[in-house]
């Protein structure tokens, strides 16, 4: 049997969004670590596409195809997965990011930020609660950001969802410790993905990143999952409500 605090053989993860991006390579990371993997898109192609990478590798993979932010989806897709075994973990992952600035924003894209990046995390999380509430247990990690906490120009939807997800990331802990579940958010600084290209192929944001950041880089995808692999095992059974940057200092400094 395997001992080790950061044990997750046989936990069951469903990960939001995990058809490409940071919540592909949690998933893979976990994996890794010895997790059962359910991924989660709305692309059935790109979901089986995924799921088929990650099996090659060795990987047992399941898949659910759900929208995060149709609250009729998720509850019949959470109520399909808990029929076939409990889900131990949920990762709220799924996010999108819109470049404008606040003047410019219309009321359409600020609601398509806000309800993809926070309410979907509220529903999702409330559907599989409702079993680990009564299994008296289970964890639940959102994906925050450097926006949890700090704007930046022309994000102005982005930082409110951010900064709700962080807030909401506390509620749920209010509500749910007392049940044993423990829900913790990662922020992530800034990471060099699909979502963060044009970022990263800008020459004058890519120097302001290098420069803003201690470590003086991006940082890589695979340097998230540690934080996974804790807020998921019983390493963190008595840590509840927090954010952990994983950022090479940004935050911290000015
Ligand atoms: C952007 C944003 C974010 C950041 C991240 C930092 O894409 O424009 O700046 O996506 O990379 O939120 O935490």
């Amino acid at each position: 049997m395997n001992k080790s605090l950061f044990n997750l053989q046989d936990k069951r993860i469903l990960v939001t969004g995990s058809n490409g991006g940071i919540g592909l390579t949690l998933a893979q990371g976990l994996a890794q670590h010895g997790a059962k993997i359910i991924l989660n898109g709305r692309d059935q192609a790109k979901l089986e596409r995924a799921a088929q990478g990650l099996r090659d590798q060795g990987f047992k993979i399941e898949t659910s195809r759900f929208d995060v932010t149709t609250e009729l989806e998720i509850n019949q897709a959470i109520l399909e997965l808990e029929r076939l075994a409990p889900i131990d973990v949920l990762l709220n992952n799924a996010g999108i990011q819109r470049r404008v600035s606040l003047e410019n924003l219309s009321l359409e894209t600020w609601n398509e930020v806000l309800t993809t990046n926070l309410t979907s995390a509220m529903l999702v999380s409330k559907a599989v609660a409702a079993a680990m509430i009564e299994r008296k247990s289970g964890k639940i990690i959102n994906i925050c950001s450097l926006m949890s906490d700090a704007a930046r120009t022309t994000t102005g939807a982005y930082t409110a969802a951010k900064g709700g997800l962080k807030m909401l990331t506390k509620a749920m802990c209010a509500d749910w410790a007392q049940h044993n579940l423990q829900i913790n958010a990662i922020g992530p600084g800034y990471f060099a993905t699909e979502m963060t290209k044009p970022l990263v192929e800008n020459q004058e944001f890519n120097a302001w990143v290098v420069g803003r950041t201690p470590a003086k880089r991006w940082g890589q995808p695979e340097e998230l999952i540690g934080a996974a692999v804790f807020f998921s095992s019983g390493a963190s059974n008595f840590v509840n409500g927090q954010i952990l940057y994983v950022d090479g200092g940004m935050i911290s400094v000015l």
